[in-house]
């Protein structure tokens, strides 16, 4: 039977998270010429930076890549448009349900992965017809759902018929193995990427990830209706106790507006967001990304035996 890596033309079946303002071509291209899935994570911009994100990926790599679409992007509609014209050949999407899209992008050729934190959204988009499902546990960073990855990825597995990646807490080749065991067929990883000598981003922000240990994550934003994990400071002290205070949607809003941005490129660790997962408390050194890659795929192979990804 062919693997996800066989039908993607990827050594690992692995792709890398569409990490909003860290996920741009740098990044993207790194993880596919180490043979996973680069992908580059649109998160709020518009769809002139895509298109020129898409172009500079191509002059440096003839790997396959992929583009996420954040669906809570106010231009979701003019991104998604380029995706197609672009011929993109993998697309995956978070926060919000991808269905209005996915006609198109099937027209134009994309396989087409949502990810999901629940079993209803995953059978959803197997309805609406995507490709394959990524079930993201709420171990991850950013935007997350209430389940584990434990608990969320055989109940996905059970429920579709699809290909299911698994994502959330993955970051070497024990948590690969693990989700093999759970029935997935690949994985994705976000938070280990941060600590790569590739990523475009500040070094204060790699130096958060490496520093952080099991409990330096939070999740703000649960009584709001968007709940993000990321790592704690000072900005998260404050958010948090806005919430306890029952503060409005909007107060909340203003103290999080351009902290993403004061994270990835200011590396402003007071007021910066440093979205990343739970794992980042195992993450010890900043290594180059084919490394990162190897090991965890070495690994999951040793322990896994003919079980395993074979690659
Ligand atoms: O999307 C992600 N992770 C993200 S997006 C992001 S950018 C952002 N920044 C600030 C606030 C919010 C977002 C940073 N990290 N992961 C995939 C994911 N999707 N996790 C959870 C979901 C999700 C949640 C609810 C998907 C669908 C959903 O409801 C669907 C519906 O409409 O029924």
């Amino acid at each position: 039977m062919k693997t996800i890596a066989d039908i993607l033309g990827l050594k690992y079946p692995l792709f890398q998270g569409g990490m909003a303002w860290v996920a741009d071509w740098h990044i993207a291209a790194a993880v596919s010429e180490a043979g996973g899935l680069g992908i580059i994570g649109v998160g709020g911009a518009d769809e002139n930076w895509l298109r020129d994100q898409i172009k500079k990926i191509r002059e440096v790599t003839d790997k396959p890549f992929g583009v996420n679409l954040m669906l809570m992007n106010p231009r979701a509609d003019e991104i998604a448009k380029v995706i197609a014209e672009e011929k993109v050949k993998v697309v995956t999407t978070g926060a919000g349900s991808a269905g209005k899209y996915i006609p198109m992008w099937k027209e134009a050729g994309c396989f087409i992965v949502p990810v999901v934190p629940s079993v209803a959204l995953a059978k959803k988009m197997e309805r609406d017809g995507a490709d394959a499902v990524i079930a993201e546990g709420t171990e991850s960073g950013g935007h997350v759902g209430e389940l584990t990855t434990m608990a969320l990825v055989p109940q996905v597995v059970d429920a579709v018929s699809i290909p299911v990646l698994a994502a959330g807490g993955i970051a070497d080749g024990r948590g690969v193995a693990a989700s093999f065991m759970l029935g997935a067929v690949g994985v994705q990883c976000g938070t280990v990427f941060l600590a790569s000598e590739e990523v475009n981003i500040h070094q204060n922000y790699k130096d958060m990830v490496i520093k952080a240990k099991d409990t330096s994550t939070k999740v703000t934003g649960r009584s709001s209706g968007a709940p993000v994990r990321q790592i704690r400071n000072q900005l998260t002290a404050k958010y948090l106790e806005l919430e306890e205070n029952h503060a409005s949607f909007e107060e909340m809003e203003a103290l999080g507006a351009g902290s993403l941005r004061k994270a990835v490129v200011d590396g402003d660790t007071k007021e910066g967001t440093f979205m990343a997962g739970q794992i980042s408390g195992m993450i010890r050194e900043i290594k180059p990304v084919k490394t990162i890659v190897d090991e965890m795929f070495s690994e999951a192979n040793k322990l896994m035996g003919d079980a395993g990804p074979v690659c």
